[in-house]
């Protein structure tokens, strides 16, 4: 009854913003993400018939209530698909940042999904376990695959929302080789977001003028992405993702949602005046105020050089496609978990 896991988090090319009116967290456009390799969440879940609650840990120190009820409802998903009764302590470490827009509840929910189920004993299949982390946090569908990974967004009006919940499974549509591509995490600041995901999605989608318009282009930056990707074109690939990026923040700041700050800015000015220059980098930011460059993997370090010496930018993490999430030794996981080493 007890099972350890390691999952990466990811990096939306074309994002994941707003839901699908209704039941289990479907999203209401298609996104295709970059699973990156270092940085990982590492969860442990042993169910125990002597707690009386689930009880989550960061590190050996014990979790507020919001993210221990999450948690704890992503297990009684578990317990039912399962039938297993008993609470669970989870334990868990992540090797970044946590919520501050660097997909840490992508890693967590998907690293959490995983550990759970195999400690519950269901030989569930990857799909299965992606669909126990979407409904906890849509872009975690993401994380239980590895290199490039496409989630479709939700079916129209006339579906129920169990044929939409079916039919919203992540997949991997290209292996971590299939592009030169590295992620420059322009790490801005170690603190948390103001705003979470959820919230910041749900204001989008009640008062930004804008939200219309990101549901009628979404979907076809996508397409034109996922055929880019398909060509294994990573300029054009660069060019959509960056397009993708600016017009989901613009419809989220239009709603009062501001995730990127002002060395975000700098920044993303920095990117495009490189790329004026001849080098082939564009710029995509998730939520929160860190800047993700994408870039061949040739352009790499001279680029990281440049954007690590700006103000404000604390470190740069360099970050290739990664691989899928895995079951890992119970006792060697737990050492990392309560520990905080990695
Ligand atoms: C993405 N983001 O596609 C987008 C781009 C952030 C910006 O998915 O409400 O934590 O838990 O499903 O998955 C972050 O949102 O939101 C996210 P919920 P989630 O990566």
């Amino acid at each position: 009854m007890r099972a350890a896991a390691v999952a990466c988090a990811n990096v939306a090319l074309s994002k994941y913003w707003g839901k699908r009116p209704g039941r289990f967290n479907v999203p209401a456009v298609p996104s295709l993400s970059v699973t990156l390799d270092g940085l990982s969440t590492t969860t442990c879940v042993a169910f125990d018939e002597t707690l009386v609650a689930d009880e989550l840990w960061f590190d050996g120190v014990a979790a507020a209530d919001e993210p221990t009820r999450r948690a704890s409802e992503l297990l009684d998903r578990v317990r039912d698909a399962a039938s297993v009764s008993a609470r669970a302590r989870v334990d868990t470490h992540n090797d970044f940042p946590t919520a501050s827009g660097l997909a840490s509840s992508a890693s967590g929910f998907a690293a959490l999904a995983l550990a759970a189920l195999t400690a519950a004993g269901r030989d569930a299949s990857r799909e299965e376990v992606s669909r126990v982390a979407r409904r906890s946090s849509a872009s975690a569908a993401r994380s239980v695959f590895g290199g490039f990974v496409e989630l479709p967004g939700g079916l129209g009006p006339d579906a129920t929302d169990e044929q939409a919940d079916e039919a919203c499974v992540a997949r991997q549509v290209a292996s971590a080789a299939a592009l030169p591509l590295r992620m420059l995490v322009c790490v801005t600041t170690e603190g948390e977001k103001a705003v979470g995901s959820t919230s910041g999605m749900r204001e989008t989608s009640e008062r930004s003028p804008y939200y219309g318009a990101w549901l009628d282009v979404a979907p076809r930056l996508h397409a034109e992405m996922m055929s880019a990707l398909e060509r294994a074109d990573l300029p054009v690939l660069g060019e959509l993702a960056e397009r993708s990026a600016l017009a989901m923040h613009a419809s989220a700041l239009a709603a009062g949602v501001a995730y990127v700050s002002g060395v975000t800015l700098s920044l993303l000015g920095a990117v495009q005046a490189l790329r004026r220059g001849g080098t082939g980098v564009w710029a995509t930011m998730d939520a929160g105020p860190h800047l993700k460059a994408i870039v061949d993997a040739k352009d790499a370090d001279a680029v990281a050089s440049e954007l690590g010496a700006m103000p404000g930018v604390l470190r740069v993490i360099h970050a290739k496609p990664g691989p899928v999430a895995r079951v890992l030794p119970f006792d060697e996981a737990i050492a990392v978990a309560r520990g905080g080493l990695s």
